[in-house]
């Protein structure tokens, strides 16, 4: 048989370094399917649940490689049903590759069955390339295109075949007008700033007296960098969600998380700081940083969109974040005065002890928080710990602390549902040898994450390390929305849209062929977790929690800690539990300034 379009397209790939894909089949990808049989085992097809869970998948295995993630649909559902794993890539800034069929050439256009106009769908998510091929000859440089714009630009990109395209032929386009010669390959640059810019940002930093630093994905590589000079300024440094990893928690000057699922020490710094050092970072609140004014700025981003966004700043720095840093270190004066550093210091050891008393408060049942506390100490080396959204991201974001060598993310600026399962299956095709950890809400569960299960009940026993838990929070609630209308709105909790079902989830893993455990009480949470954590098969841990444990902010505003109050007291189904939690921690540490 002759190489069809279907056969160039994967040995192209192939080229590009492409190893792993993350789909499911259908007539639309019939052809490149069958290639991809005749590929004969040089790629690893993943078969997932449901295309959505391909491509948050391919958005993990990116930031777990930092390779291009590839994931895959047949023609109409298939392609729709990418769509949101997708948008978490895009807005992550994650390079995905996504391939879709579509219907034969000669039905396009003619309100086909299954034919949408997937150039128009894929637009928006993967607006920097996205192309339908109507020529064998095409298919070369569209391959090539659609890698180097994801890696370089760190974009999705998006490529639609006919599936009757994928059998024909191939033939290598002609020297002729009107065709393309393109070749494989990138490798990124080294980017770094000008001199003189380099100077300027200097200037700033040296000028403060009290530095803050704010770190997010774009350091994940730069962990010495920043450390090197957080030591120089006498600075703190405060964690976007997507770079907790960057510095572990047990430095003493790390305050941790920021935003609405942030720490108080990190609220505190940028409160105080008179300059603001933020280092790879799309952190999206503002009202988290200094007030406008406060603090001189300093930014360094790789990519120039994000510069000067969110504060704004009086020197953007275009660059990668280790080299750059590298460039500014010997620009830095070491700073003589440590006080600024020194109260960081007392507010972050205070703040843990707060932490560990809020996780020690007896709840009904489970206090989620305790769920996080248990699993800290017991983090095996290397862990990657992936949080989905909803409540016990709060916990993620606070509690868990996060040691070096470890990986950890979720669905970030897109703050999806339903990506945490799928993420920590990625990591495991990422990453094998590496134990792994998903955090997980109940309705996030039911949402979709319960039948990705199946997926890692399929495939576990290929993986070099078993070692694979999810813990769901099982508290019957849409938990976090609920205390967000709480909060937020002054609502009572509003049974119809929150309250959720009970499900066993711990029994449907067994069936399954999984481990099940189920906690209920809390002195059982640790030798739970050492059990998960030692088991010879994938576990589900299910903890029934209490949801009437608030997942506030670090800070809240009068405003809304009258909507609070004024729902406190109006009606609410769980108004008793509610008061006593809110008794027991809320007034204690939510309204610093303001008691
Ligand atoms: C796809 C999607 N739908 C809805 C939301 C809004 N939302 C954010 S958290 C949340 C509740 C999650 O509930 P659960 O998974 O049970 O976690 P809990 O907060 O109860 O711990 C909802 C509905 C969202 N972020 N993503
Ligand atoms: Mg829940």
């Amino acid at each position: 048989m002759s190489e069809t379009v279907g056969d160039f397209f994967w040995h192209r790939m192939h080229d590009w370094g492409v190893r792993t894909v993350f789909g499911y089949p259908g007539d639309g990808v019939n052809g490149l399917l069958g290639a991809l049989q005749r590929a004969n085992g040089q790629f690893k097809f993943v078969q997932v649940r449901h295309e959505e869970m391909a491509a948050f998948m391919a958005s993990a295995y990116a930031k777990f490689t930092g390779e291009v993630g590839v994931c895959m649909a047949t023609s109409g559902p298939g392609a729709s049903h990418l769509i949101t794993g997708l948008y978490d890539a895009r807005l992550d800034h994650m390079p995905v590759l996504a391939i879709a069929g579509q219907q034969a050439r000669t039905a396009i256009g003619g309100h086909y069955q299954q034919e949408l106009d997937l150039p128009s769908m894929f637009k928006d998510v993967a607006g920097s390339f996205v192309c339908q091929a109507s020529a064998p000859a095409q298919v070369r440089h569209m391959v090539d295109r659609a890698m180097r714009i994801a890696q370089g630009r760190r974009r999705v990109t998006a490529l639609v075949f006919p599936n009757d395209l994928q059998e024909a032929p191939y033939a290598e386009p002609p020297r002729a007008h009107g065709t393309l010669h393109s070749g494989v390959g990138y490798s990124a640059p080294s980017v770094v700033p000008r001199q003189q810019d380099l100077q300027r940002a200097a200037e700033a930093l040296n000028a403060g007296k009290k530095v803050a630093i704010l770190v997010g994905a774009g350091a994940l590589h730069a962990t010495d960098e920043v450390m090197a000079v957080a030591q120089k300024l006498g600075a703190g440094v405060a964690k976007a969600l997507l770079g907790k990893a960057v510095l572990p928690d047990e430095l003493p000057w790390v305050t941790g998380s920021i935003g609405l699922l942030g720490t108080k020490p990190s609220w505190d710094m940028m409160t105080h700081c008179d300059t603001l050092l933020m280092i790879g970072s799309g952190f999206p609140y503002s009202e988290f940083l200094p007030k406008e004014g406060q603090a001189r700025g300093v930014q360094i981003d790789i990519e120039p969109e994000m510069l000067s966004l969110r504060y704004p700043m009086e020197v953007s720095l275009n660059g990668d974040s280790a080299e750059t840093l590298r460039a500014l270190l010997p620009l830095l004066d070491e700073k003589p005065d440590r006080s600024w550093r020194a109260r960081i210091e007392r507010d972050v050891a205070e703040w843990w002890k707060l932490l560990e008393a809020r996780a020690k408060v007896s709840a009904n049942p489970v206090n989620p928080q305790r769920v996080v506390w248990e699993l800290s100490p017991r983090l095996p080396e290397r862990a990657i710990i992936t949080s989905d959204s909803g409540s016990c991201a709060n916990w993620f974001a606070r509690d868990l602390k996060i040691r070096r060598g470890m990986m950890c993310s979720l669905s970030g600026g897109l703050a999806s549902m339903g990506a945490a399962v799928p993420y920590a299956i990625a990591a495991k095709f990422a990453h094998p040898d590496r134990p792994v950890v998903a955090l997980v809400g109940d309705g996030a569960m039911q949402m979709n994450n319960m039948s990705e299960l199946i997926t890692v009940a399929k495939y576990w026993r290929e993986w070099a390390n078993p070692t694979w838990v999810v813990c769901v929070f099982n508290n019957q609630d849409l938990n976090q929305v609920t205390w967000e209308q709480r909060v937020m709105e002054g609502d009572p909790k509003f049974t119809a849209t929150q309250q959720i079902p009970d499900v066993p989830y711990h029994r449907f893993a067994e069936l399954i062929g999984l481990r099940g455990i189920f906690v209920d009480n809390p002195d059982n949470l640790a030798a739970a977790w050492d059990t998960a954590l030692t088991s010879d098969r994938p576990v589900v841990l299910e903890v029934k929690t209490d949801p009437e444990v608030p997942p506030l902010p670090p800070h809240i505003t009068l405003k809304q800690a009258q909507a609070f109050i004024s729902a406190t007291l109006a009606p609410d189904p769980n108004e008793a539990g509610m008061l006593m939690g809110t008794a027991k921690e809320l007034l204690s540490a939510v309204l610093p300034g303001q008691k």
